[in-house]
């Protein structure tokens, strides 16, 4: 990391404006409210720029700060969806393979369609961002729908085609090839499926397509799958993981490497680590649902900012390292007594795609049993990149154990990814 000093002679600092708030990290982030004027001295990185706001120095998050309100389309260097980039991406295998390699995701829905089936008799449904076409082959199938509108935008649509009609179900199953907000359908639909969950529940914000398919395509009191999600948190441990970015420059081969651990901690600790598994016995505490969406009252705007609070009591002692987030969805029954399906992606079902993600503090805390953990959990969309968002975690660490009565307090924001 580069020191102030260097920027000092910097004879001409680019002038930006920030574009929301932002809630720094440590000592050397600056914390600024939307609206904000600040100098940049120096871009970094892609992602942290060293700025300056009212005379003090600190690092920003590149993606916060414009040139002021963009006046047209024509002024945005790029398209904020990436949907290039993302429809790209699902137009070859490497991902419909990991979602079809899911088997608990897979499944899930095929067991919300198999265990709805009398209900499904002669209803019309959609499956919005049906990739392969996997969930309307499954309707098709299991239950008799009156139709199934399978939409996809990506390239895949081609083939989904192809497999309505290599598995005889091209009576049923009609495959749109279009951004589900641009299709167009002759009447509305009983059903509206899609999985829609990204990493941390709503990155890829796909959670918008869905909502706007509701308003236009779902008919009065008709039924969304999932029906509800929840975004789950744990505090927790994660020993190796330390160890093997933060610990590891302790004693290298027998030398004090630790003036690099500044580097690490920026790093490797300023992004969540996404692709984490967590050991049920690294959970510190009883995990609890810090954020609940209904699908069928969310609205879009709610998504730029959706907030929750968060309550732990420890439950054994140990160290901790960060939290851990992963989510849950439940699909309604539609049979009379039915149970709920539910699609679990914690540490206790069996290991899915998604994985976990975990963010970690910046330092370690040793707690005991009893401690009290709280805080809230604020995800962020990124106002420029709409398929990004940050999190910011603040807590309260409390050892109201013996005569040592102790407090401690901390918020940290993570991007995701920009
Ligand atoms: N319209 C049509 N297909 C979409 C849309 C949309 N607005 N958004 C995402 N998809 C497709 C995408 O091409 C891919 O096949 C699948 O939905 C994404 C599933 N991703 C996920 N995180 N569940």
């Amino acid at each position: 990391m580069q020191s102030d000093k260097e920027y000092e002679d910097d004879a001409s600092p680019e002038e930006y404006v920030a574009l929301c708030n932002f809630t720094g990290s440590g000592t050397d982030q600056l914390s600024f409210s939307g609206g904000d004027s600040l100098r940049v001295h120096a871009k970094n990185s892609a992602e942290w720029w060293w700025a300056e706001l009212h005379g003090v120095k600190g690092y920003v998050p590149a993606s916060y700060l414009g040139h002021g309100v963009p006046e047209g389309d024509d002024t945005s260097p790029e398209d904020p969806w990436q949907d290039e980039e993302y429809f790209g991406s699902y137009g070859t295998l490497r991902l419909h393979l990991e979602m079809l390699s899911d088997k608990s995701r897979t499944e899930a829905y095929r067991q919300v369609i198999l265990s709805n089936s009398a209900s499904l008799r002669n209803k019309v449904v959609m499956d919005l961002g049906c990739g392969t076409g996997v969930i309307s082959l499954f309707c098709a199938q299991l239950a008799q729908p009156s139709a199934v509108y399978a939409v996809e935008a990506s390239s895949m649509a081609e083939y989904t085609r192809q497999l309505v009609k290599q598995n005889g179900c091209e009576e049923v199953v009609t495959v749109h090839q279009a951004r589900a907000e641009e299709i167009q359908l002759s009447e509305q639909v009983d059903v509206l499926v899609s999985e829609w969950m990204g990493n941390c529940l709503l990155f890829e914000f796909m959670v918008e397509s869905v909502l706007l398919a509701r308003d236009r395509w779902l008919r009065e009191g008709g039924v969304m799958w999932p029906s509800s999600a929840a975004l789950v948190l744990v505090p927790c441990q994660a020993d190796s993981y330390y160890a093997e970015k933060m610990a590891f420059w302790e004693r290298p081969y027998g030398l004090d490497f630790t003036p690099l651990q500044p580097l690490a901690q920026q790093e490797f600790f300023t992004k969540p680590k996404f692709s984490h598994l967590i050991q049920p016995d690294d959970c510190l505490a009883t995990p609890c649902d810090a954020i609940c969406l209904d699908m069928y009252t969310l609205q879009v705007k709610d998504l730029e900012e959706m907030k929750g609070q968060f309550h732990f009591c420890v439950a054994k002692p140990g160290v901790l390292h960060g939290f851990t987030a992963w989510f849950t969805v439940h699909f309604q029954s539609l049979e009379r007594g039915g149970a709920p399906v539910e699609l679990n992606t914690g540490p206790n079902s069996e290991p899915t795609h998604w994985k976990q993600t975990l963010f970690m503090l910046d330092r370690p805390v040793s707690v005991q049993t009893g401690d009290l953990v709280g805080g809230s959990i604020v995800l962020r969309r990124n106002p420029i990149w709409r398929r990004h968002m940050t999190v910011t975690l603040h807590w309260t660490i409390n050892n109201s154990k013996e005569e040592q009565d102790s407090c401690q307090v901390g918020t940290k924001t993570f991007p995701m990814w920009r």
